[in-house]
């Protein structure tokens, strides 16, 4: 009798018994008695490999690609396992509005209109888009700033982004921060950008938490880049939703990029994926420019999440295709490197997986789909610029709570929480609730 393993007909995910049987909850598969092996899926279906190396010329400091094919074409686009034809073409719709409104939100900066800076996530749309696509209604998420497209999936129109870049008084914030530093606790779960790197994790394991103890498990998500995720609250927040089984989603955005350091000198690790094996929980890697491989691994995640089974870590390899914000020309990159992250770009690729692999859409129907968005944004961005902006008394109001103004009621259910002799007892509740 052959002792050879079935060929699975179906690929491995997260969610899947073929994986479950290797290593989904991060349990090592023995291979012998003094060694373990782990595994990372591994959704790409191309692995650049490539590094970075910094020169010194006298007091100048540079960077150059030190090895790696960089002449490669791009791989094609992942076909998904769950997305339907109407879905992949709605996230390709979302991506494109995410493109022109940043290029709106350019020019706005450049005609003196935008209060602060500007942060962009070119390159990066399929990434934020298809994560948020992967979220359901009783799901929350927590963006950072380049997770605009995000917004948007969850429900902010663009005019919303662009008032509070401008600090007008319709904005969310209504004119008292800028950027993306807004959330919805009511309706749209999105907890507001907190810019100290990392900090989001534990709000949302926390959130996660929350939920459970009224009854639910839910899916969160958050994105931390390959830079923020060496704070130490990275590892504190993703520790404490891994021992305590919660649905956090964490989307390691890893561009190559955290601000002027690239992430050769970051981290050590092969891959940021890794990182899932010593905190116990399963790691994927995704190419962050395929929307579809991107909204695969975070759907699994998700489901992973409703089920009650813990935390996923998925590490989405991309570039960052501008500096870090408006003010940054970026000139320490390395220009090989964006011509070859260029041919990646995600939305090319999905546009002509939907038009010449798929068949999807007609080169017509493209044109139509992408006047429409332009058209749409267009007058999303008129009413932000010809919106208000808030009148100087209104400083003194909505700075402190006026009774009742903030009442947080509970959204799945009351509260279980079993009492002991000395009081509510947090493991004690989360144990039981499972
Ligand atoms: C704890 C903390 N340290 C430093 C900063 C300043 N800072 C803001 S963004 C940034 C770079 C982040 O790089 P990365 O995490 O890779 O995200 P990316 O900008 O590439 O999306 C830094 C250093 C901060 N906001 N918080
Ligand atoms: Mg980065």
């Amino acid at each position: 009798m052959s002792n050879k393993k079935p060929i699975p007909k179906k690929r491995p995910s997260i969610a899947s018994p073929i994986k479950r049987a290797n290593t989904s909850n991060g349990e090592p598969r023995t291979t012998n008695g003094n060694s373990r092996t782990y595994t990372i899926l591994d959704y790409r279906l191309e692995k650049p490999s490539f590094t970075c190396r910094q020169v010194r010329t006298g007091d100048t400091v540079c960077y150059e690609v030190e090895s790696g094919d960089l002449s490669k074409p791009a791989p094609p686009i992942r076909e998904s396992q769950y997305l339907s034809k109407q879905q992949v073409i709605e996230i390709y719709r979302w991506m494109l509005l995410n493109r022109r409104m940043e290029t709106a939100l350019e020019n706005l900066y450049k005609q003196g209109k935008v209060v602060g800076g500007v942060y962009f996530g070119l390159g990066q749309e399929g990434c934020s888009c298809a994560s948020a696509y992967a979220l359901g209604k009783d799901d929350w998420m927590g963006p950072m700033i380049r997770n605009q497209g995000a917004l948007l999936v969850r429900g902010f129109a663009p005019r919303d982004i662009m008032m509070q870049y401008m600090a007008k008084s319709g904005s969310p914030t209504r004119g008292r921060d800028t950027t993306s530093h807004f959330g919805d606790l009511e309706k749209r779960n999105v907890v507001a950008p907190i810019s100290m790197l990392g900090d989001l994790i534990p709000v949302l394991a926390g959130v996660a938490l929350g939920a459970r103890l009224q009854g639910k498990n839910i899916a969160t998500m958050t994105w931390i880049g390959d830079g923020g995720q060496s704070t130490g609250v990275t590892y504190e927040g993703l520790n404490f939703a891994a021992v305590q089984n919660l649905g956090l989603v964490l989307i390691v955005e890893n561009n190559l990029w955290g601000y002027s350091t690239p992430s050769d000198m970051q981290f050590r690790v092969k891959d940021l994926a890794e990182r899932a094996i010593a905190y116990g929980i399963p790691g994927v890697i995704v190419d962050g420019t395929d929307a579809c491989q991107v909204y695969d691994a975070c759907h699994e995640a998700c489901e992973r999440a409703r089920r009650g089974e813990g935390p996923t870590l998925i590490e989405a390899k991309m570039m960052r295709m501008k500096g870090h914000a408006i003010h940054d020309a970026a000139d320490y990159v390395p220009k090989p490197l964006f011509e070859y992250w260029k041919k990646r770009d995600p939305i090319t690729r999905l546009e002509d997986y939907l038009i010449n692999k798929k068949k999807w859409l007609t080169a017509d129907e493209n044109v139509k789909l992408i006047a429409e968005v332009e058209r749409d944004l267009e007058a999303e961005r008129e009413f932000a610029v010809n919106s208000p902006m808030p009148t100087p008394e209104s400083a003194v109001g909505g700075v402190y709570c006026e009774d009742g103004c903030h009442a947080i009621k509970p959204k799945y259910g009351t509260p279980k929480v079993r009492t002991g002799k000395m009081g509510p007892k947090m493991s004690e509740a989360v144990v039981h609730l499972k």
